[in-house]
């Protein structure tokens, strides 16, 4: 049966665009979803760039005016994957037009403009998403089901790294098209909105929210030529971030980032430990999902990996027979499937707005935290 079609208006041919773009060409050849996509407009504010973009991913057509294709009325939904200083703007204009918003992480620049652009989303009445496509690995999500179902019982503690090492060394510049996220006036802040929101999320979504916060962050290379340019100017990104957390339900958190840890390219880690037993999880290993099971029989208890990718663990249903894995690129495509479930169901999508903004709030007392280097207690989203 022909399905009801949503026309795709994407913002912004980086990274990310590509990432959203594959997604969007190959999630209804995976998944049974109730809405085919269609890959309507592709927007860009560079014409050629935004040319040989759309035509390499299938985009129908090409707009170089944001504004304009947010005006069309044949678009349904707006994605928005530009840098974090454009996000409000974008999205004010997408709620007034009365849009569907799919928004790539973090929120916003900060948790004041998180706040305007929900209410704004909210009035509207229409669905929201923001892209934490790390929800949607398989063994990430089996976490959450293994949490929910009470195997661990009572959470006494979390724990979470993010690590990468792409600024190590003093020449790479910030700013400009692929470093902008080195750029505290364009990405808000440095791994705290860019890494830690990514384990915050994570860590929110497993069990629950955090009461207070305590960081320390660092910028170990105070100044940095601006792209394009040979001028040093100061670097006013937060290059590392450690925090404790204590969460509402009594749970202890400790968190780490940094762009500086030689070796590590994208090492996104977290363990959970409760009364009955512990989870962990690495991201370099992705298809592993570390289990303690502590009731097991003592002459073979101990960690097990388990390797999800059996159809019956999340998502796997839909790829390919066990042993044949899934990567970075699946992980949108879940996410997307998950989305276009939820506009069927009308049932609430996690995480909306709303979700990232408890996230910006979190990211928010971070940054407070380490500047006055006290405890400071985390707002309601
Ligand atoms: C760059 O640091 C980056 O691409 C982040 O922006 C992503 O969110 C992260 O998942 C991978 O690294």
């Amino acid at each position: 049966m022909a399905k009801k079609k949503l026309n795709i208006g994407l913002i912004g041919c980086g990274f990310m665009g590509k990432a959203h773009s594959n997604a969007y060409l190959k999630v209804g050849k995976f998944f049974d979803v109730p809405f085919e996509p269609v890959m309507k407009v592709i927007c860009d504010s560079n014409a050629e760039k935004a040319k040989c973009f759309g035509d390499n991913w299938g985009w129908q057509e090409v707009e170089t005016d944001w504004r304009k294709m947010v005006a069309r009325k044949d678009i349904d939904v707006v994605d928005i994957c530009t840098p974090n200083n454009t996000h409000r703007e974008i999205s004010l204009a997408c709620a007034a037009a009365g849009k569907i918003m799919a928004m790539e992480k973090p929120l916003a620049m900060d948790a004041g403009e998180g706040r305007e652009m929900v209410t704004a989303a909210e009035k509207a009445g229409k669905p929201t998403m923001v892209w934490f496509n790390y929800r949607r690995v398989p063994a990430a999500s089996l976490a959450k089901q293994i949490i929910d179902e009470g195997k661990l019982g009572r959470i006494f503690h979390y724990r979470a790294k993010y690590l990468q090492d792409y600024t190590i060394s003093p020449d790479v510049p910030q700013g400009g098209d692929a470093l902008w996220r080195l750029d505290a006036k364009v990405a808000g802040s440095g791994v705290t909105g860019d890494l830690l929101a990514h384990s915050i999320d994570m860590a929110t979504w497993f069990i629950g929210p955090m009461a207070r916060v305590c960081a320390m962050t660092e910028t170990f290379i105070k100044e940095r030529v601006m792209a394009g340019g040979d001028k040093k100017m100061p670097v006013t990104i937060d290059d590392a971030c450690a925090f404790l957390a204590r969460f509402e339900n009594g749970a202890l958190g400790t968190f780490e980032s940094t762009r500086y840890a030689c070796g590590r390219k994208n090492q996104n880690t977290f363990e959970v430990n409760g009364e009955y037993g512990s989870l962990a999880f690495d991201l370099e290993t992705a298809h592993e999902l570390e289990y303690f099971n502590h009731a097991d029989p003592i002459s073979v208890r101990g960690w097990r990996t388990i390797q999800t990718w059996d159809s019956k663990h999340p998502y796997m249903k839909n790829w390919w027979v066990p042993g044949c894995g899934i990567g970075y690129e699946h992980w949108h495509i879940n996410a997307l499937a998950d989305f276009l479930e939820s506009l069927g169901s009308g049932k609430k999508l996690c995480p909306d707005f709303r979700d990232a903004l408890g996230t910006q709030i979190v990211c928010d007392a971070v940054l407070e935290s380490a500047k006055k280097e006290k405890w400071i207690a985390v707002a309601k989203p």
